[in-house]
């Protein structure tokens, strides 16, 4: 059928449940294998309306450029999960699965080249911002509706005829609301250059914007989306797996905060601007919460300024803070809380598609 790729030999783990599961660069091949179909889905538009072939183009290399070159964690997760879910997946299913998960990526690839506008930031995955590019600048605000317009055509396309087509279309648009509200505490907390004011800096607020900035797009959804393909859509089940996706992302976000100041930029394929942005990240509200009233005077009069002398000053107090050495006991703790979590929550669910996704992150660099 259309779905089916061409079946291959892969290696396959040795023993227990891992048995069938094939390792992690077999399943990221076999994923990307599916997205050229996806990008030859676009072309058929420009065939179809011959007038919007100039669109389609654009919106080919706009996609070529943002939607492919990450770590795929989140698209790789809902395959893992659903392999996790359902004994023996047959390849349809399969396709199906990975189309789902390009669905998720495309919409973090959306969320991408609007938050790098937003964040004015300078390098992405690598590469200069699509909207730095110098024939792209604002056109990126177009594509990236484009690219969120992408998913609702893939879902008509590959799941329209599936009993979970209504959960998922309603899913993605539930987490789409979610990650746009988010963006707004995120945005609307950090205020303009040089308008500092710390009141705002609280660890609930912290928590409030990156649950729902990241947390629901990024671990919710991708395996909550594996979840309805496998017929489990009871709330039971959802409210179980979101309670401890939402505690993850939480705790990536704080990892991803921690990087933008001390992740190497060749590493991480980014330059932080959190301390220019005047963002409430993780790293300011930790260094306000422990931070002597002079440090604070220091934080106060070099933070949300983007100079560079500034940017080193803030630095400075982290540094005497130890910050980093308070980052990493974090780490450790919130990883033992949520294996405990994940054991004591899981409920009818595989704890390891929780276990899985914990481990990918655990001590990322990247
Ligand atoms: C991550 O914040 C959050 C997002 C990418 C969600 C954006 C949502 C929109 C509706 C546009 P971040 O700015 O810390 O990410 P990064 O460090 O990758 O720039
Ligand atoms: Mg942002
Ligand atoms: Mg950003
Ligand atoms: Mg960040």
């Amino acid at each position: 059928s259309l779905l089916v790729p061409h079946p291959k030999k892969f290696k396959m783990a040795q023993n227990g449940s891992d048995a069938k599961r094939p390792k992690l660069a077999d399943e990221l091949a076999m994923f990307d294998e599916v997205f050229p179909m996806l990008m030859n889905d676009l072309e058929k538009h420009g065939v179809r309306d011959p007038e919007t072939s100039g669109a389609v183009a654009w919106f080919k290399r706009a996609a070529l450029y943002n939607v492919p070159h990450g770590k795929k964690n989140r698209g790789i997760s809902v395959v893992q999960t659903y392999r996790h879910l359902v004994e023996d997946p047959t390849e349809e299913n399969l396709k199906i699965a990975r189309v789902l998960g390009w669905g998720v990526e495309f919409l973090q690839a959306y969320f991408l080249v609007a938050d790098d506008i937003m964040d004015q930031s300078i390098t992405r995955r690598g590469q200069p911002c699509w909207y730095k590019q110098e024939d792209v600048s604002l056109t990126a605000i177009n594509d990236s509706f484009f690219l969120e317009s992408t998913i609702y055509q893939m879902l008509k396309k590959y799941i329209r005829e599936q009993p979970y087509y209504v959960n998922v279309l309603e899913l993605f648009l539930e987490v789409n609301y979610q990650t746009v509200t988010g963006q707004c505490l995120d945005m609307t907390t950090a205020l303009p250059e040089g308008n500092v004011d710390f009141t705002q800096f609280t660890m609930e607020r912290y928590s409030a914007i990156v649950k729902w900035k990241t947390a629901f797009y990024s671990f919710y959804l991708p395996v909550a989306l594996a979840m309805h393909m496998a017929g489990i859509s009871d709330d039971d089940s959802h409210s179980r797996a979101k309670n401890i996706l939402l505690q993850m992302g939480h705790f990536f976000q704080v990892q991803d905060d921690y990087l933008d100041c001390y992740g190497k930029p060749e590493v991480i394929g980014k330059i932080g601007t959190d301390i220019e942005d005047n963002k409430c990240g993780w790293l300011i509200v930790k260094a306000l919460e422990i931070a002597s009233k002079e440090q604070i005077e220091i934080l106060k009069a070099n933070y949300a300024r983007k100079d560079e002398l500034c940017v080193q000053k803030v630095k400075a107090v982290y540094k005497e803070l130890d910050l980093e050495g308070v980052y990493r006991k974090y780490e450790d703790d919130s990883y033992r809380d949520l294996i405990k979590l994940i054991n004591e929550t899981s409920g009818n669910l595989p704890k390891d598609i929780f276990i899985d996704f914990a481990k990918k992150i655990f001590k990322r660099e990247k």
